[in-house]
């Protein structure tokens, strides 16, 4: 197995390797570069939905999305985000993850990494970020680290109850619905949360999901976090990775956000599966 860093900041490259066929030394290594790296990209996987969830596995139970509509049948731990069309309906979600977040930071116990396997690519955009949230953290002023110290955050499945993010008009009454149907309760968590393995702080808010800061004023509390935002979105603290077929990439949502870049030219397919491992509860 080779280990190579992808950027100065986050990410390594892993090759020689093939995932539905470890042992426990093999497993120790990549667990370990995780820690160090927050997402590491294994090239020239040809994973079966069955094998990737098996290797999710390893790190700890697997959650069920709340998005039941992109369930693979048969599967339900495995989601597929696709822009394919059958019968003129998407077989997964076409545009998951549009906005900066944590996955389901909304819950009262978020994902510990997310594995997301690139099935098929299309000839242009589709790309995903990664934002390092220790850095953004680390590199806050003094006296915003200690501000927002004792700080907890709300957050939020429901988009309709978030203002930096849009649904559009025509998609309004569908998303009332659907939100009635399956959102979660909002969920509390700190705004500066501390890694479990590593006991390194990190920026724990994202626009996708954290709507407020509790016991604030609601406009000190909105400013706060755009100043974190803007902080955390920082160009220097993200890596943007260009898939390849076969990729499959793993992050560690305790510290990071990430974003599906989109610009996919209509009708061209991107395909991928993705497994979520639940964490703990955020401190
Ligand atoms: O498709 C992507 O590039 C990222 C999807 C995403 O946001 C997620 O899997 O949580």
């Amino acid at each position: 197995m080779q280990i190579t860093p992808l950027s100065e900041i986050l990410g390594a490259e892993v090759t020689g390797l093939n995932l539905a066929d470890i042992d426990d030394a093999a497993f120790a290594a990549i667990h370990d570069a995780f820690l160090t790296h927050h997402i590491l990209v294994f090239r020239d996987q040809d994973l079966s939905p069955e094998q990737q969830a098996a290797f999710s596995r390893r790190f700890g139970p697997l959650d069920i999305h709340v998005q039941t509509k992109s369930q693979m049948p048969g599967i339900p731990e495995v989601q597929v985000l696709s822009t394919k069309v059958v019968n003129g309906k998407y077989v997964g979600s076409p545009a998951a993850g549009d906005y900066w977040h944590s996955d389901l930071s909304y819950t009262d116990i978020p994902t510990l990494c997310t594995l997301l396997h690139a099935r098929a690519l299309p000839e242009e955009g589709g790309d995903t970020e990664w934002s390092n949230m220790h850095l953004a953290y680390e590199t806050l002023p003094e006296k915003t680290r200690e501000r927002i110290a004792p700080l907890r955050a709300r957050h939020t499945y429901n988009r309709l109850r978030n203002p930096r993010v849009t649904v559009h008009e025509a998609h309004r009454d569908e998303a009332k619905a659907r939100y009635a149907d399956i959102s979660p309760d909002d969920s509390i968590h700190p705004v500066v949360r501390t890694h479990p393995k590593t006991g390194r702080k990190a920026l724990y808010v994202s626009p996708r999901f954290t709507i407020g800061i509790e016991d604030m004023d609601e406009a000190e509390g909105q400013a706060l976090l755009d100043e974190l935002f803007e902080q955390s979105t920082r160009r220097a603290f993200i890596y943007r990775h260009k898939w390849r077929l076969g990729d499959l990439t793993m992050w560690d949502n305790r510290c990071l956000m990430h974003l599906a870049c989109g610009g996919v030219p209509k009708g061209q397919l991107r395909h991928m599966n993705r497994t979520i491992v639940r964490g703990d509860v955020p401190y």
